[in-house]
């Protein structure tokens, strides 16, 4: 079972609300999916979770794969109930984190070769391989298997890894057998618009239920990144959900659903927590900072998560300095509840028939900089 309904069709932009129902449920889009790479979204249990309004997250087929292998996961009745998750999942395929993880990945017209980051086994992940780990995880939907482009490589090089990638994507249906489980196609092309174009038509020519953009924010600049997504993302077609893999910034979010993404995913609401950069209506906090030591104000006045209507920025600073656990949790719990907040005043704005006209606020503490 897989639908993807639009509900609501936006004025002023080509952005759209519309609902994804799974077997596992319905995720109201457009989304952002919080990243669980390890079987855990780092720090949160499930029901911290659902209370921050989370309704999908994604795990990783590399890493489930090494550890601890997906045959043992299937076992142990999938990736649902070892993890205790019975929202809808999304595995990616593997193709990206093998490239990440492993300077020494080696490509051939088979799949990729690479060494475990973990004990220097050496592995060759291959289409057929990266759907049966995804098939035994169980995931509500899953992705092909592909090659993303370095960011730098020439038109000629990026030309032959998307047509790679298409090849892969063909392989990946054929291997794709598990009934009420979802596979979704990868557009790559790197940084060319044609290539978008190229990679683009040749993913829809094999047909999808729904259609990745791939290949982007992998260190490209801001603005081409922004270029790309929004000359790619109406090829696609209209019917079908649009997912933009590893985007982004609150403001990203924004600019990318007025170019009619439905789905994101990235891990910078996390990994920000857990260094004490966190995500506020009035812009950034760092709460590391000596200014909030005696602060007895919430994080986020605005906010409703658990930690902004229990504990003051003191408690949060100190927890920090001291280097307690606790202040993991704290701090991706309201950070992920934010980047939900931040989606539903999103889907509200396109209910309403609103413009999608606001931006993220520059940070409250002067200082800091970057994502
Ligand atoms: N391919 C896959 N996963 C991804 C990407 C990709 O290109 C990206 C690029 N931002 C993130 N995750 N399979
Ligand atoms: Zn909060």
């Amino acid at each position: 079972m897989f639908e993807f309904e639009i509900q609501k069709q936006h004025t002023a932009s080509r952005a759209r609300l519309g609902a994804v129902t799974t077997v596992h449920g319905t995720i109201h889009t457009p989304a952002f999916m919080p990243v669980g790479t390890q079987a855990t979204v780092k720090a949160l249990s499930p029901e911290d979770l659902k209370d921050c309004g989370a309704e999908i997250i994604l795990g990783n087929t590399y890493h489930l794969y090494l550890r601890p292998g997906h045959k043992l996961i299937e076992q142990l009745g999938g990736l649902h109930r070892f993890m205790n998750w019975d929202r809808p999942i999304l595995t990616d395929s593997g193709g990206y984190q093998v490239f990440s993880l492993n300077d020494l990945a080696k490509v051939t017209e088979d799949g990729v070769t690479f060494r475990s980051h973990l004990d220097g086994s050496l592995h060759l992940l291959s289409p057929e391989l990266a759907v049966e780990i995804q098939q035994a995880l169980g995931a509500d939907i899953i992705m092909a298997f592909d090659e993303p482009t370095p960011p730098d490589a020439s038109e000629t090089q990026t030309l032959k890894s998307l047509e790679l990638s298409t090849r892969w994507a063909a392989r990946c249906r054929q291997a794709h057998t598990r009934a009420g489980q979802t596979l979704f196609g990868i557009v790559q092309g790197g940084m060319f618009k044609s290539l978008r174009t190229e990679s683009a038509r040749q993913t829809i020519d094999l047909g999808f239920k729904g259609y990745a953009i791939g290949g982007l924010s992998v260190g490209e600049e801001k603005g081409v990144m922004l270029e790309l997504a929004e000359h790619t993302a109406p090829l696609l077609p209209e019917e079908a959900p649009r997912y933009l893999m590893g985007v982004g910034t609150p403001d990203d979010l924004i600019d990318c659903v007025k170019m009619g993404i439905d789905m994101f995913d990235c891990v910078l609401p996390t990994r920000n927590a857990r260094n004490g950069t966190l995500y506020t209506s009035r812009g950034k906090v760092n709460i590391r900072n000596a200014r909030h030591r005696s602060s007895d104000l919430p994080l986020d006045p605005e906010c409703a998560c658990y930690t902004c209507t229990h504990y003051s920025r003191a408690y949060l600073r100190h927890l920090y300095v001291a280097d307690e656990i606790f202040a993991m949790r704290l701090n991706s719990l309201h950070n992920i509840a934010f980047f939900q907040t931040w989606m539903s005043g999103i889907r509200r704005a396109i209910a309403d028939g609103r413009p999608l006209d606001w931006r993220f606020p520059e940070s409250e503490d002067s200082g800091n900089n970057g994502s």
